[in-house]
């Protein structure tokens, strides 16, 4: 990958080198305003623009953005209902969900699948309402594998939307490629500029720190956020935690755990969900012993509700459980008997932020068979593209609890917050 940097007066001579020198796909990386060295300590040197630029589609090699452990945002999260409250609500509507740009070529390619698939969903209709002694588990089954191949025909048609840029002033289209580098979708990025344009004035937008905060409020706005445990309302705290293999479950759990006991002096408990019967429980019965918290293994149901039960003067009961392929029916089919209903547990996807889209969308469909009630993001630390974790809140609407930065235990753990979160896509703290 190529990368380059350049020091200008403006924007404008920066598109041009970039061009001439990276070619006409290259990426701007980053923005900073830095001073000239010249003069007693630099004070009188003339503010330039610091341009970072690559010329590689590969996203993965040039986003090697760290993880700024700043709070530099909260000066501006404003709690009043501003515009951008509005905006980010009409941004979040239903309606905007299935906004797809297709190119007119795509959707000609699209239109006899389509026909297809509606032929189909009227055969099946017929069936059922002719025969009825139908069996409604296959009934149930062709209707699941319609939906299937209706929300791939959904991910073809936004991969192959080719758009051009818009049409915008500097430091939109600045802000429009910097979300889009950073893996925020592209019909994201395009709505949040659009919008920034339709509501500011032309001086304000002159100011490439104006735009920046204007558009950070409204993700800020977007993005929900439950403080974890400290926000459940009930007064013993009881969570799962659940999600496909490896993401770092039983890991967070560790450090849920060290945080309730050291942090806030609570009486903890843990249990381990062993749906997959390999006696996998090991790792965290030992955790358990360490820190000198109660510990059970559990089978099924009616086995988790005892233990709970007899865990009643404990403050905090918190539950690991096999990792599960999203792709493995029978065990989410386990899964799901246990942690069906809305109840006294607070059920947290757990899901890898260096896992890609789609992987992170087809988890949480199928987890979505269970309530899910907030989404943990681990292994921040070691991801580059910030944009799917805001892809997924947006996608899906649900409130992120933590996140975790590394494999330490206790320390790699933090609340979400969404002036982090923000701070991690637009780099608001590094400026
Ligand atoms: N870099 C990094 N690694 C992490 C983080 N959280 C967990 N890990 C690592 O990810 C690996 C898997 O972690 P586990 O906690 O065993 O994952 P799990 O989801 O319980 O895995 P299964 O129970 O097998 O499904 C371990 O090597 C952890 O140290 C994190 O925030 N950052
Ligand atoms: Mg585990």
């Amino acid at each position: 990958m190529n990368l380059k940097r350049y020091r200008v007066n403006n924007i404008k001579e920066a598109l041009k080198f970039i061009k001439r020198d990276l070619g006409p796909d290259a990426m701007i990386v980053s923005t900073r305003q830095v001073k000239e060295s010249s003069g007693a300590f630099g004070m009188f040197g003339k503010t330039m623009l610091e341009v970072t630029a690559a010329a590689s589609d590969k996203k993965k090699d040039a986003a090697q953005a760290n993880v700024p452990a700043t709070k530099a945002l909260e000066t501006y999260s404003g709690t009043t209902e501003t515009s951008e409250t509005a905006l980010a609500n009409t941004f979040l509507t239903p309606k905007n969900k299935s906004v797809l740009s297709v190119t007119d070529e795509t959707r000609k390619m699209m239109l006899p699948i389509q026909k297809e698939l509606h032929g189909i969903r009227l055969s099946l209709g017929d069936l059922s309402s002719q025969s009825s002694g139908f069996d409604k588990h296959v009934m149930g089954e062709l209707k699941h594998e319609l939906g299937e191949m209706r929300h791939m025909l959904h991910i073809l048609a936004s991969r192959s939307s080719t758009l051009a840029e818009p049409d915008l002033p500097e430091n939109l289209l600045l802000l429009y490629q910097q979300m889009k580098f950073s893996g925020l979708e592209e019909r994201f990025s395009r709505r949040l500029v659009l919008e920034a344009q339709r509501n500011m004035t032309a001086e304000d937008i002159d100011s490439f720190a104006y735009v920046k905060i204007f558009i950070a409020r409204m993700l800020m706005k977007i993005i929900k956020i439950t403080r974890g445990l400290e926000d459940l309302k009930s007064s013993q705290k009881i969570v799962a935690l659940l999600g496909p293999t490896g993401v770092g479950k039983t890991t967070t759990v560790a450090k849920l755990a060290s945080e309730q006991i050291l942090k806030y002096k609570r009486k903890v408990a843990l249990i381990s969900v062993d749906t997959n019967h390999n006696s996998a429980a090991g790792q965290i019965r030992s955790f358990a012993k360490k820190i000198k918290a109660a510990f059970s293994v559990v089978k099924d149901k009616a086995d988790l509700n005892r233990v709970i039960d007899s865990y009643k003067d404990y403050d905090s009961i918190i539950i690991d459980t096999d990792g599960c392929s999203q792709r493995n029916d029978k065990q989410l089919f386990e899964m799901r008997e246990i942690f069906d209903k809305r109840g006294r547990i607070h059920n947290a996807l757990v899901l890898s932020a260096t896992s890609k889209d789609n992987d992170m969308n087809e988890v949480t469909r199928k987890f979505g068979c269970m309530p899910i009630d907030s989404v943990i993001f681990t292994k921040l630390d070691e991801s580059t593209a910030y944009g799917s974790l805001f892809n997924h809140a947006i996608r899906f609407k649900k409130p992120l609890s933590y996140l975790t930065v590394g494999q330490k235990v206790p320390e790699d753990i933090e609340v979400a917050s969404s002036e982090r979160l923000v701070d991690l896509l637009l780099n608001i703290s590094g400026t």
